[in-house]
């Protein structure tokens, strides 16, 4: 989790994982787009500077978060990539559908991972705010979209072992 002491973005580059010989999937969500773009404008950015071709990045949206778990099935399916990054961001409202929403998308991917033979990457925010989001989106804490994207890289390279 992003704190004043934690940069989302901050990773040594010479530890990563290269990238051109990996398929990567991508779902992302449209509620809060402004958010989920800079999310996955960061992963991508991220991506290619590890080398990853263009050609070999497949994304697909899906309309919130909660639909997320299906979408990266879908994806996983379709395009066989060797890890799939899911890109989110449900923001707390004054009811309790933010609780519902988080613990449909994290069971849902947790499940993907033990159900799937490739990782699944949680890069879902899950803010008390949009502030809170823009912060954790290119803003003051980096971006959790990049950090997804070296997550991926280090997992693929874990299962591609
Ligand atoms: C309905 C809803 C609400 C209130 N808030 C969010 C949110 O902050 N982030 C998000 O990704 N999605 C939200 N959604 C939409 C749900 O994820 C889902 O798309 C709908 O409940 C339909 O299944």
């Amino acid at each position: 989790m992003a704190t004043s002491l934690k940069n989302l973005s901050d990773y040594d580059p010479a530890g990563i994982p290269d990238g051109s010989m990996l398929r990567i999937g991508i779902v992302v969500s449209e509620w809060n787009e402004e958010i989920t773009a800079a999310l996955l404008e960061g992963a991508l950015k991220t991506l290619k500077k590890h080398g990853v071709p263009e050609e070999n990045i497949h994304i697909r949206s899906v309309p919130g978060s909660f639909e997320i778990p299906f979408g990266a099935r879908i994806v996983a399916d379709l395009y066989s990539p060797d890890v799939v990054i899911c890109l989110g961001c449900v923001i707390q409202g004054e009811t309790r559908h933010f609780d519902y929403i988080c613990q449909g998308v994290t069971h849902g991917i947790t499940e993907l991972n033990l159900d799937y033979n490739i990782p699944f990457i949680f890069g879902i925010l899950t803010t008390n705010n949009l502030e809170q989001a823009k912060d954790r989106a290119g803003g003051k804490h980096g971006n959790k979209g990049d950090e997804a994207a070296v997550t991926a890289l280090k997992m693929a390279a874990l299962r591609n072992r």
